[in-house]
């Protein structure tokens, strides 16, 4: 059922009320507040069942313009009503992507778990800051327990943990620890404590943060050395050493690799094993970007097929919000070793971290981290994998990894519309669309050419139907091509074979 803003009323009492007439500034309206509040619940369950439906469209998209003018944004000087507010949420998400639905395959972060949407409700209402155990001690405890159990996965004992806003910040943590451990003193000298110019080397299919890494700390972009990849995205190990000795020769210290495993295109995962080999070698800092693959680890079959070797790193980045489908954001970053997150971030603010409270300050995790205020993203992450297990988890990942298969064999039985890029290692399809006029033709450059031309158009054509979300984008190596992701649990085979068919309902006369 859609969301329809005009079919959500509040009796005539309430909705005539404003955000005053509530609790907390009306004691005694414990009644309207809770018929206010069950509306909108109203509105979230209708918003999940819709969101669940395949007859229901994934967007229904307006062009900016006239998205302005379906809206009423205007923040006024007066509070508008109850009925009013009740009314906008509605609106909101009437018009929002809904990107938990089955047919939404454009984003690395796909799906609506319920258990894990249930935690971030109870998150919101508890409405607590993670600096201190003193205001958030279940939640404390919970990420303890949590990131302990990750890291135990990871192949570590012992070693640091702490949830981020994000992949882009957790590998930014990595970083700033590894300079840390190599140069202590930087934190107070800053760069006059540095003996010449740090270099950092990442392979130039790895997510665009790291090389804001080099940019945001002082480095430069010129010193984030861009290692090529091979056919299939992965870092050429043999041109890491030779990037890291010519480094070297000029006098420059390498000190950071970052390895990814699973890239953001193509899902290509490099050889954790020769890259340890190689930092173990010249000294350098093993970083291991598993944002985006870093669910796999949770499966026995595809953890050692992919990710070989994660426990010789030095910091590992993963993601929950993506192949393991909790709620955004839930990004991790996990340390080998264990007070270097503390030393290296430490400022010790006497108003929030007294050393003389009354209990164990070691939970008072706030000091480890570059922001102050931290949001809650552990509940969510907690509450789903009590949910599930930790086998439920796997299963999860191996079924993500095996509807990807599907998809390509789909593809390869259609090889007349369809044009399988490269045999994917995560959930990550690459493909063009074959148009009627260009099937049978040899696939050469210049076909190339033409099937990139089409893909916006596509896109374009499916975000209007609002029936189908599927992302392209073109690389290094390549004009436009599809990029569809399964990381939603909600997919199935009928979805993939949707997807497939939608595109080529939509592009067929191109
Ligand atoms: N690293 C952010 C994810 C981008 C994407 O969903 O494609």
């Amino acid at each position: 059922m859609s969301i329809n803003p005009n079919q959500y009323k509040l009796s005539d009492r309430t909705a005539r009320l404003t955000a005053q007439d509530l609790l907390p500034t009306t004691v005694s309206a414990g009644t309207e507040t809770r018929e206010f509040l069950q509306k909108v619940i109203d509105i979230l369950l209708d918003y999940v069942k819709a969101v669940n439906d395949r007859n229901e469209k994934v967007l229904d998209f307006h062009h900016p313009e006239d998205m302005k003018r379906l809206l009423d944004l205007e923040v006024p000087d007066r509070g508008v009503t109850l009925q009013q507010l009740i009314e906008d949420c509605a609106v909101t998400l009437k018009y929002q992507v809904k990107t938990g639905h089955p047919h939404f395959f454009n984003q690395l972060s796909c799906g609506l778990d319920l258990i894990s949407m249930a935690g971030e409700w109870l998150t919101a209402t508890a409405n607590t800051n993670m600096f201190t155990y003193e205001i958030a001690p279940v939640f404390i405890l919970m990420e303890n327990v949590v990131l302990t159990k990750m890291r135990e996965i990871i192949g570590w004992n012992g070693g640091d943990s702490i949830l981020a806003p994000g992949g882009s910040i957790s590998n930014l943590y990595a970083f700033l620890a590894a300079r840390h451990k190599m140069f202590p003193n930087f934190k107070e000298k800053g760069s006059s404590s540095l003996p010449s110019q740090l270099v950092m080397f990442t392979s130039d299919q790895s997510h665009y943060s790291v090389k804001s890494c080099a940019s945001v700390c002082g480095l430069g972009t010129d010193n984030c050395v861009m290692v090529p990849s091979d056919d299939r995205g992965k870092m050429i190990t043999k041109e890491l050493e030779r990037l890291i000795m010519e480094r070297k020769k000029m006098g420059h210290i390498p000190f950071f690799v970052s390895a990814t495993s699973g890239t953001t295109v193509l899902g290509a995962f490099d050889n954790l094993n020769e890259i340890a080999d190689i930092c173990q070698r010249h000294n350098c800092w093993m970083h291991v970007d598993a944002a985006w693959g870093g669910g796999l680890l949770l499966s026995r079959k595809y953890r050692y097929l992919r990710m070989a070797g994660v426990e010789r790193a030095d910091s590992v980045t993963w993601n929950p919000h993506k192949l393991m489908g909790a709620l955004l954001q839930c990004s991790t970053i996990h340390f080998k070793e264990d007070g270097l997150l503390l030393s290296c971030n430490q400022m010790s603010a006497e108003y929030l971290f007294m050393t003389d409270k009354q209990y164990d300050i070691q939970y008072d995790t706030g000091d480890k981290v570059i922001q102050c205020g931290r949001h809650n993203d552990i509940f969510k992450l907690w509450l789903q994998w009590r949910s599930k297990g930790t086998e439920g988890f796997e299963q999860q990942q191996d079924r993500l990894m095996e509807l990807a298969q599907y998809q390509v064999r789909r593809i390869k039985e259609q090889s007349d519309k369809f044009h399988l890029i490269l045999e994917p290692e995560c959930v990550n399809v690459s493909f063009w669309y074959i148009p009627k006029r260009l099937r049978g033709i040899p696939h050469d450059r210049q076909k190339e050419m033409e099937l990139g031309k089409i893909c916006p158009i596509i896109k374009g054509r499916m975000m209007q139907k609002g029936s189908l979300m599927v992302g392209y984008q073109p690389d290094d190596r390549r004009p436009n091509f599809f990029r569809s992701i399964i990381s939603s649990a909600a997919v199935t085979e009928k979805d993939v074979d949707f997807m497939l068919d939608e595109i080529h309902r939509l592009g067929d006369d191109l």
